[in-house]
């Protein structure tokens, strides 16, 4: 807290030196005390010249996901107004679940800059390599009824897309239920996890991992014709800062036209960016695995298709792969 209160003074005027006896006195703490905090930012990669007479100064800060990092690009009501932040965790989803347990609020957000379990779904890895991508959870409390929880996943799609598109200009595809892909890759993927009851959402977390500035060459063997980054298909460093607020911006947004006017305007949305219908598919569902002309997602989420047989059939978790 007293890190963020010092760097919230010294960016105020980042040309002029502040003292160490003013900042004392604005934090109440003694000098002894700003100096430790000062040696602290200096260790996690903060510029901080210090001169004996003049005091310190900003000099430039480090590409970290810190709370007083994001917050001064951030334009949100609620989300993000609290980031729970992390050098490395087992994921940042189980993270947040805990939090949520314990009743954190709507809105608030756990981020680490590596995951050493970052989780996919049906017990799949998610690569989650240090300081480069973005792994973020969102708390959200909805009150609707559990079979909607799906539509949480498909607004999270429409507005990691959005967010991606407003940053870069790129425009990527979403692919049921929950891939990002740019030229046939996948840029980002959304694992959704609920706690509830026979009627009732406790909450949902809503994980978020979008690979930001990893260079091809990085990702594991398996996945590196599979996976792209925002940095290799743009060819330009992403301010991964400005970015996680314009993706919460996006987020807020996109939650509050669900909860104000319901799922016709994801829906809609999700359907521009998908660009499902009449693709060629083969799904594999439950250990199932089946070929068909996808026809649409259904007011649920649940994704349409004609078999090669003429049944139209309804799936509501799997995978597909365009054909
Ligand atoms: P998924 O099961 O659809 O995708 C997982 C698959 O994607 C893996 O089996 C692998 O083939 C491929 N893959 C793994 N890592 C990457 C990567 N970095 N980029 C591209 N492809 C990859 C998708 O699951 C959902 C992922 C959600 C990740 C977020 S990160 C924050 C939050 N915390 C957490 O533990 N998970 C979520």
């Amino acid at each position: 807290m007293m890190d963020e209160e010092i760097l919230k003074l010294l960016r105020k005027d980042p040309t002029a030196f502040l003292s160490g006896e003013e900042l004392s006195h604005r934090l109440k703490v003694s000098r002894t005390a700003i100096w430790k905090r000062i040696r602290h930012l200096r260790s996690l990669g903060y510029e901080i010249e210090a001169s004996t007479h003049s005091g310190y100064r900003l000099i430039q800060s480090p590409d970290i996901l810190t709370p007083s990092e994001i917050t001064p690009f951030l334009k949100t009501g609620r989300f993000g107004k609290t980031i729970h932040y992390f050098h490395t965790l087992e994921s940042t989803n189980s993270q947040a679940y805990e939090l949520a347990i314990q009743g954190a609020e709507e809105g608030e957000v756990v981020i680490a800059e590596s995951q050493s379990k970052g989780r996919g779904r049906l017990g799949r890895i998610w690569f989650s390599p240090p300081y480069l991508n973005l792994y973020l959870s969102v708390i959200l409390r909805p009150e609707i009824p559990p079979h909607q929880a799906s539509l949480i996943t498909l607004m999270a799609a429409v507005a990691a897309v959005e967010a991606i598109e407003i940053y870069s200009g790129l425009r990527p595809l979403i692919k049921w239920p929950n891939d990002i892909l740019m030229n046939g890759r996948k840029m980002a993927g959304l694992l959704n996890e609920i706690k509830s009851e026979a009627d009732r959402i406790h909450f949902v977390i809503l994980g978020i991992g979008i690979n930001l500035n990893i260079d091809q060459k990085m990702f594991p063997k398996e996945i590196q014709t599979l996976a792209t980054s925002l940095k290799e298909e743009t060819g330009k460093v992403v301010s991964r800062k400005t970015f996680v607020a314009y993706l919460l911006q996006e987020l807020e947004k996109w939650y509050n036209i669900f909860l104000e006017e319901g799922k016709t305007a994801i829906l809609k949305s999700w359907r521009r960016w998908a660009q499902i219908k009449g693709k060629q598919v083969k799904i594999t569902s439950f250990g199932e695995t089946m070929r068909g002309t996808a026809i649409n997602v259904d007011s649920d989420g649940a994704l349409i298709i004609e078999t090669e047989d003429g049944e139209r059939k309804r799936v509501v978790a799997g995978d597909i792969e365009y054909i």
